[in-house]
Protein backbone atom coordinates (compact mmCIF):
# COMPACT_ATOMS: atom_id res chain seq x y z
CA UNK A 1 0.00 0.00 0.00
CA UNK A 2 1.05 3.48 -1.14
CA UNK A 3 1.94 5.92 2.11
CA UNK A 4 2.19 9.31 1.76
CA UNK A 5 5.67 10.69 3.02
CA UNK A 6 5.58 13.91 4.73
CA UNK A 7 7.39 16.97 3.87
CA UNK A 8 10.37 20.06 5.24
CA UNK A 9 9.13 21.66 7.54
CA UNK A 10 6.63 18.87 9.06
CA UNK A 11 7.82 18.87 12.44
CA UNK A 12 6.76 15.01 12.50
CA UNK A 13 9.92 14.79 10.52
CA UNK A 14 11.71 15.76 13.61
CA UNK A 15 10.58 12.83 15.78
CA UNK A 16 12.63 10.43 17.39
CA UNK A 17 11.62 6.97 16.11
CA UNK A 18 11.76 4.16 18.62
CA UNK A 19 13.30 0.84 18.69
CA UNK A 20 10.88 -2.15 17.25
CA UNK A 21 9.95 -4.01 20.19
CA UNK A 22 9.15 -7.55 18.16
CA UNK A 23 9.30 -7.63 14.15
CA UNK A 24 6.04 -8.75 14.31
CA UNK A 25 3.09 -8.72 11.40
CA UNK A 26 2.31 -5.44 11.68
CA UNK A 27 6.20 -4.49 11.49
CA UNK A 28 6.10 -6.63 7.91
CA UNK A 29 3.21 -5.24 6.34
CA UNK A 30 4.72 -1.23 7.15
CA UNK A 31 8.08 -2.64 5.41
CA UNK A 32 6.19 -4.04 2.83
CA UNK A 33 4.36 -0.64 2.54
CA UNK A 34 7.55 0.91 2.95
CA UNK A 35 9.02 -0.66 0.03
CA UNK A 36 6.23 -0.27 -2.55
CA UNK A 37 6.30 3.73 -1.25
CA UNK A 38 9.87 3.80 -2.57
CA UNK A 39 10.18 2.42 -5.19
CA UNK A 40 7.26 4.12 -6.34
CA UNK A 41 8.86 7.83 -5.44
CA UNK A 42 11.60 6.36 -7.13
CA UNK A 43 13.85 6.51 -4.31
CA UNK A 44 16.85 4.19 -3.14
CA UNK A 45 16.29 4.50 0.62
CA UNK A 46 13.50 5.22 2.99
CA UNK A 47 12.87 5.66 6.70
CA UNK A 48 9.65 4.94 8.76
CA UNK A 49 9.94 8.66 10.09
CA UNK A 50 8.93 9.68 6.44
CA UNK A 51 6.53 7.66 6.28
CA UNK A 52 4.67 9.00 10.00
CA UNK A 53 5.61 5.88 11.35
CA UNK A 54 7.68 6.82 14.28
CA UNK A 55 9.91 3.34 14.89
CA UNK A 56 13.33 2.51 13.66
CA UNK A 57 12.63 0.92 10.26
CA UNK A 58 14.55 1.91 7.13
CA UNK A 59 14.31 0.12 3.35
CA UNK A 60 16.84 0.79 0.98
CA UNK A 61 17.83 -0.40 -2.49
CA UNK A 62 20.46 1.42 -4.28
CA UNK A 63 21.02 -1.09 -6.92
CA UNK A 64 20.42 -0.52 -10.53
CA UNK A 65 18.09 -2.88 -11.58
CA UNK A 66 16.28 -2.42 -8.01
CA UNK A 67 16.33 -5.52 -7.38
CA UNK A 68 18.73 -5.83 -4.06
CA UNK A 69 16.13 -4.61 -1.49
CA UNK A 70 17.95 -4.13 2.37
CA UNK A 71 15.86 -4.28 5.30
CA UNK A 72 17.21 -2.59 8.56
CA UNK A 73 15.57 -2.82 11.72
CA UNK A 74 16.95 -1.02 14.97
CA UNK A 75 19.83 -0.37 12.96
CA UNK A 76 23.07 1.10 14.94
CA UNK A 77 26.12 2.37 13.03
CA UNK A 78 29.39 0.39 15.53
CA UNK A 79 31.99 1.42 13.03
CA UNK A 80 33.00 4.52 11.28
CA UNK A 81 35.95 5.65 9.04
CA UNK A 82 36.89 7.88 5.75
CA UNK A 83 35.11 10.62 4.23
CA UNK A 84 32.69 10.97 1.49
CA UNK A 85 31.48 14.38 0.10
CA UNK A 86 28.40 12.99 -2.09
CA UNK A 87 24.94 16.04 -3.78
CA UNK A 88 22.10 14.51 -1.75
CA UNK A 89 18.52 15.18 -2.03
CA UNK A 90 15.47 13.72 0.04
CA UNK A 91 12.37 12.71 -0.52
CA UNK A 92 10.74 15.00 1.96
CA UNK A 93 12.58 17.76 0.60
CA UNK A 94 11.68 17.78 -2.71
CA UNK A 95 13.58 19.63 -5.44
CA UNK A 96 16.41 20.63 -3.15
CA UNK A 97 19.97 18.87 -3.77
CA UNK A 98 23.06 20.35 -1.47
CA UNK A 99 26.55 18.46 -0.93
CA UNK A 100 26.74 16.66 2.33
CA UNK A 101 29.78 14.98 3.96
CA UNK A 102 29.45 11.24 5.86
CA UNK A 103 31.70 9.10 6.77
CA UNK A 104 32.84 6.51 3.48
CA UNK A 105 32.70 3.16 5.06
CA UNK A 106 30.92 2.02 8.44
CA UNK A 107 29.82 -1.29 9.78
CA UNK A 108 26.08 -1.55 10.63
CA UNK A 109 24.14 -3.99 13.17
CA UNK A 110 20.36 -4.53 12.83
CA UNK A 111 17.14 -6.89 12.62
CA UNK A 112 16.27 -8.10 9.40
CA UNK A 113 12.74 -8.39 8.38
CA UNK A 114 12.43 -11.62 10.01
CA UNK A 115 13.79 -10.59 12.94
CA UNK A 116 16.95 -12.23 12.58
CA UNK A 117 19.98 -10.17 13.97
CA UNK A 118 22.95 -8.59 11.76
CA UNK A 119 26.49 -6.86 10.82
CA UNK A 120 27.00 -5.76 7.36
CA UNK A 121 30.08 -3.38 6.22
CA UNK A 122 28.83 -0.48 3.21
CA UNK A 123 31.06 1.85 1.79
CA UNK A 124 30.20 4.88 -0.65
CA UNK A 125 26.41 5.20 -1.93
CA UNK A 126 24.84 2.31 0.09
CA UNK A 127 26.78 3.89 3.23
CA UNK A 128 25.70 7.37 2.42
CA UNK A 129 22.05 6.21 2.51
CA UNK A 130 22.52 4.17 5.31
CA UNK A 131 23.69 7.15 7.28
CA UNK A 132 20.48 9.63 5.86
CA UNK A 133 18.60 6.92 6.46
CA UNK A 134 19.56 6.64 9.95
CA UNK A 135 19.43 10.57 10.39
CA UNK A 136 15.60 10.14 9.44
CA UNK A 137 14.70 7.97 12.59
CA UNK A 138 16.95 10.52 14.62
CA UNK A 139 14.55 13.79 13.24
CA UNK A 140 17.96 15.18 11.42
CA UNK A 141 17.62 15.89 7.59
CA UNK A 142 20.30 16.28 5.21
CA UNK A 143 19.38 20.02 5.85
CA UNK A 144 20.51 19.92 8.64
CA UNK A 145 24.22 19.67 7.88
CA UNK A 146 24.28 22.46 5.63
CA UNK A 147 25.35 25.96 6.09
CA UNK A 148 23.02 28.07 8.18
CA UNK A 149 22.57 30.81 5.60
CA UNK A 150 21.68 27.77 3.03
CA UNK A 151 19.26 26.71 5.91
CA UNK A 152 17.83 29.91 6.19
CA UNK A 153 17.19 30.02 2.33
CA UNK A 154 15.75 27.08 2.21
CA UNK A 155 13.15 27.87 4.99
CA UNK A 156 11.88 31.07 3.33
CA UNK A 157 11.62 29.07 0.09
CA UNK A 158 9.55 26.60 1.85
CA UNK A 159 7.22 28.93 3.47
CA UNK A 160 6.69 30.30 0.46
CA UNK A 161 5.96 27.26 -1.44
CA UNK A 162 3.58 26.45 1.76
CA UNK A 163 1.85 30.26 0.54
CA UNK A 164 1.10 29.44 -2.60
O1 LIG B 1 14.55 10.76 1.34
C1 LIG B 1 15.19 9.72 1.43
O2 LIG B 1 15.62 9.29 2.50
C2 LIG B 1 15.53 8.98 0.14
C3 LIG B 1 16.83 9.55 -0.33
C4 LIG B 1 17.93 8.66 0.14
C5 LIG B 1 19.26 9.19 -0.26
C6 LIG B 1 19.57 10.55 -0.22
C7 LIG B 1 20.84 10.99 -0.59
C8 LIG B 1 21.81 10.08 -0.97
C9 LIG B 1 21.49 8.74 -0.99
C10 LIG B 1 20.23 8.30 -0.63
C11 LIG B 1 16.88 9.80 -1.83
O3 LIG B 1 16.26 11.00 -2.10
S1 LIG B 1 16.13 8.66 -2.83
C12 LIG B 1 16.18 9.61 -4.35
C13 LIG B 1 17.48 9.35 -5.05
C14 LIG B 1 17.45 8.52 -6.13
C15 LIG B 1 18.63 8.20 -6.77
C16 LIG B 1 19.85 8.71 -6.32
C17 LIG B 1 19.89 9.55 -5.21
C18 LIG B 1 18.69 9.90 -4.57
ZN1 LIG C 1 15.68 11.65 3.18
Amino acid sequence: MLLPILCYPDKKLRTIAKPVEAVNDAIKTQVKSMFETMYDAPGIGLAATQVDFHQRVIVIDVSDEQDQPLCLINPEIIEKSGEIEWEEGCLSVPNYYESVKRANDIKVRALDQNGEEFEMEASEILAVCIQHEIDHLNGILFVDHISKLKQKRLKEKANKQARL
